[in-house]
């Protein structure tokens, strides 16, 4: 008679090892008492392939899947790997690399695409769910598109029509994603020697599509198999992404919905109240998230959610949709990346609204143990489980989508079940940072630069600058690194610029309040803080966002004393969690656009040593910029700290000086140095 072999428990994760946050654990825990699995079950159960995560399987043609594993004890000699059609671990792992740069790119953009389209319905009047918010935003970016503000009538100049303005603006923005001839317009953007340094080395981008396009072509079988070739395109498309795609989406969306300015809120799961209809939006678009908050906010939508027992409707977002209305409307952040799972759990949402990017599809799964209504929005991204309820969203009839969205969730309080369990924490947070609330605080409007900022990186009391940004990945400890990496810059005196779900996690931390400063930081940055009343780390919003990071760094090269291009300045990037395509577009268009970049777990380059030495040391002769790998948060950031005394060095800025007040002479004297 066979014995039937009792079946195993699945192994579940150390809900303590799994994340920093109590209220994380919590969930975590209550989730597997329940039965539940979440990511953080799902990663100690499943081992991800040591081939793939080296970069060295090539999946690119039927022939294959062919995996180079690295020979034990390394390489000796010549590396004589191949796979069936002879391309070389170097060229696989670059194909796969820039493949990830496509994804990440193609991402960002079509949101920037999705961005631009009501924009130019709105220009066209096709539109009144959304209008022009930022007038000014909108005159600033027109120069960029040739797109003339002024005209001449009658020998005087006169303000042009601002429909007319807009119309042009709109079409013009429209076809950067597929102009048949020229470059992209925002590159001129960027510092003059950085731009000659792109048309140099051929890595203009011609249009957004046609370099994410082209990167398919190239990596298909039997085409580009030169690395150094592969990684050309690899950049063209990152920088049509960070100068282009993510840069557009950015500058639309404060021109649509408004730039942020610095505002209050709360952040963690925290932030969901049980007397309150919760609704958790999840994603990037704003243009969806702008229509929910807008219908949240009405009076008769909060009487609606009265009369069915509820004190009030409670917002929260999760991912850069969580960003994005935190920035923009002070709504709170619910969680980062890693704990969508988490808020269905708490049993008090009421729906969570989905649109693109960065969903987990378990969140279907998890949404039937309990009853919220899980409603995916955009017609690229549905679920194939029969429990999720599409609702598309529709420039055209906006208001209607958000209201249909929000009266569901109403609806839905009443089927809440009685056992709802909020973790109760969460950290106050100021966010709604970008180029020009930096220089309003840094610089103040009668100066309208960013000298105040200059003068004390070069006097030394800030010591450089650092964008950490970035997701969580559950294989590693969620919020850990993000956390160590940021304390240790700001303790040595390094401002940081945060976005995406590192921003989320700062902000979990209370790292987002000034009164951090007195508490985190090094005695130079402290006392800036203080002085200004800002936090020591600045949320610029989304992943797309890090389009402002360029631009700020652009400001800082323009105000001067500080060289000429991106990579003269002592500053340095980081994604101490990355998991995503997305962020390897990012790093990428900062190291081409002069960044040292580090980030944290592995990149997938460790099977092609060649390849790696490439992105992380030749590549700074071209781009001024080049790639880091540190898994260890302390070691990762003290990378970036000797980078930035490095650049310090090179500048004649490493003495800390004391303040001094500086008049337009000792300005110019110190231009005419850099
Ligand atoms: Ni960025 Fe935003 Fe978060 Fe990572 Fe995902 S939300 S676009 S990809 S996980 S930071």
């Amino acid at each position: 008679m066979a014995i039937e072999k009792p079946e195993k428990a699945p192994k579940l994760a150390d809900p303590i090892q799994s994340s920093i946050d109590p209220g994380t654990q919590e969930m975590i825990k209550r989730a597997q008492d329940l039965g539940i699995d979440t990511v953080f079950d799902r990663a100690v159960q499943m081992k991800p392939c040591n081939i793939g995560i080296q970069g060295i399987c090539c999946k690119n043609c039927a022939m294959g899947p062919c995996r180079l594993p690295l020979p034990k004890g390394g390489i000796e000699g010549e590396d004589t790997r191949k796979g069936l059609c002879g391309a070389t671990a170097n060229t696989i792992a670059a194909r796969n690399f820039i493949r990830m740069i496509a994804g990440g790119a193609a991402a960002h953009s079509d949101h920037g695409r999705c961005v631009a389209e009501v924009f130019l319905s709105v220009a066209r009047k096709e539109s009144d769910a959304y209008q022009i918010k930022d007038v000014d935003k909108l005159l600033s970016i027109a120069p960029y598109f040739d797109v003339a503000i002024t005209v001449e009538e009658d020998g005087e100049v006169k303000d042009r029509d601002l429909d007319e303005i807009t119309l042009e603006v709109a079409e013009k923005a429209i076809n950067e994603w597929g102009k048949a001839e020229g470059e992209l317009y925002y590159l001129k953007r960027a510092p003059e020697p950085l731009y000659e340094k792109w048309k140099k080395t051929g890595v203009l981008p011609r249009n957004i599509d046609r370099e994410i396009v082209e990167i398919m072509h190239r990596t298909h079988m039997g085409v580009d198999q030169d690395y150094k070739n592969l990684m050309k395109q690899g950049t063209r498309a990152a920088l049509a992404d960070g100068w282009g795609g993510s840069m557009l989406a950015t500058d639309l969306q404060d021109v649509l919905f408004g730039t942020p300015y610095p505002l209050q809120a709360e952040a963690n799961l925290g932030v969901m109240k049980k007397d309150h209809v919760n609704i958790i939006v999840h994603g990037h678009e704003p243009v969806l998230s702008e229509m929910i908050v807008a219908m949240c906010q009405k009076p008769e939508m909060i009487e609606y959610a009265k009369s069915k027992g509820a004190k009030g409707i409670q917002l929260g977002g999760i991912c850069c949709t969580a960003n994005e209305i935190f920035q923009r409307h002070g709504v709170p952040q619910a969680g980062t990346y890693l704990q969508q799972e988490l808020a269905i759990i708490t049993g008090a949402c009421d729906a969570m609204v989905v649109d693109i990017q960065c969903i987990f599809q378990n969140l279907a799964n998890v949404a039937e143990c309990f009853h919220t209504k899980l409603i995916t929005t955009h017609p690229i991204a549905k679920m194939e489980q029969d429990s999720v309820i599409h609702i598309e969203f529709d420039e055209h009839h906006a208001l209607e989508d958000a209201e249909k969205i929000v009266r569901l969730a109403i609806d839905n309080f009443e089927n809440r079940g009685a056992d709802v369990m909020i973790p109760q924490y969460k950290a106050q947070s100021v966010g709604g940072f970008g180029v020009e609330s930096i220089q309003y605080h840094l610089g103040g409007t009668f100066r309208g630069t960013y000298y105040t900022l200059n003068d004390n990186i070069i006097n030394g009391r800030i010591r450089g600058v650092a964008g950490v940004v970035g997701c969580n990945n559950a294989r590693t400890r969620h919020n850990e690194a993000h956390i160590a990496v940021v304390k240790e810059l700001i303790k040595n005196d390094v401002l940081v610029l945060t976005t995406g779900c590192n921003g989320i996690a700062c902000a979990m931390e209370g790292l987002l309040t000034p009164e951090s400063a007195g508490v985190y930081c090094g005695p130079g940055l402290k006392e800036v803080c203080e002085t200004v009343g800002i936090p020591p780390v600045l949320h610029l919003g989304s992943c797309v966002d890090n389009s402002r990071i360029l631009l700020a760094a652009t400001e800082v090269v323009k105000a001067g004393g500080l060289g000429k291009e991106l990579s003269d300045l002592p500053a340095a990037g980081s994604a101490p969690e990355w998991m995503s395509e997305k962020a390897i577009s990012i790093g990428h268009y900062f190291v081409a656009s002069g960044v040292y970049t580090v980030f944290g777990l592995h990149l997938p380059t460790a099977g092609a040593p060649v390849f790696h030495d490439y992105i992380s040391k030749e590549m700074e002769k071209l781009y001024g910029g080049k790639w880091d790998l540190e898994a260890d948060p302390i070691k990762h950031a003290r990378l970036m700290i000797a980078h930035i005394d490095r650049k310090r060095k090179e500048l004649g800025i490493d003495k800390a000086r004391d303040r001094q007040l500086m008049d337009m002479a000792d300005r110019m004297k110190l231009e005419a140095s850099a």
